[in-house]
């Protein structure tokens, strides 16, 4: 017979179950997933608390990654800086400098900033606010968790 006594367990044991459900659904995991990195992105990068990325922003970001200080950033440098937290995002570290490298010349320096600043600023304000930044990261970081999580394209080799 069912008792009340029991309700508490049965309560308990239906909402961790359907706890569980939800967090085993692997697009809510991937969604969650994306949110997390592309909030962390925006608290790491907009980091004077002013709700505005600026081009000034996105310099010192990529003057972090440079770490001869020689005004470039190479794919080594690149790959050496993103994948020292974790070294299994290979291939998203591969698409990201494929992406911030924006003329192509296998480094990533001053001149390719313009072309990434009015990427990421949407509304061509000459500013980006964070919905536009998340906007951004968030559709570039599908793309390139997806392709991750299909396992190609493998890093090609460091020069
Ligand atoms: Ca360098
Ligand atoms: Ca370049
Ligand atoms: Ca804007």
């Amino acid at each position: 017979m069912f008792s009340v006594r029991y309700l508490p367990i049965f309560v308990l044991f239906v909402y961790g179950y359907r706890l569980s459900q939800a967090s085993d659904d692997p697009v809510q995991i991937f969604l969650s997933h994306i949110d997390n990195a592309t909030n962390n992105l925006w608290v790491q990068l907009e980091t004077d608390d002013d709700h505005v990325f600026l081009r000034s922003d996105l310099e010192s970001f990529i003057h972090s990654y440079d770490t001869d200080n020689n005004t470039h950033v190479t794919r080594l440098e690149f790959y050496t800086h993103f994948l020292k937290d974790d070294p299994d995002l290979g291939s998203i570290a591969y698409g990201l400098f494929l992406e911030f490298d924006s003329n192509q010349d296998g480094v990533i320096d001053s001149k390719d900033l313009d072309t990434i600043y009015a990427r990421i600023d949407i509304n061509n304000d000459l500013r980006v606010d964070e919905t536009e930044f998340k906007q951004y990261f968030k559709s570039l970081l599908t793309v390139l968790f997806l392709i991750h999580i299909q396992g190609i394209p493998e890093p090609g080799p460091i020069v």
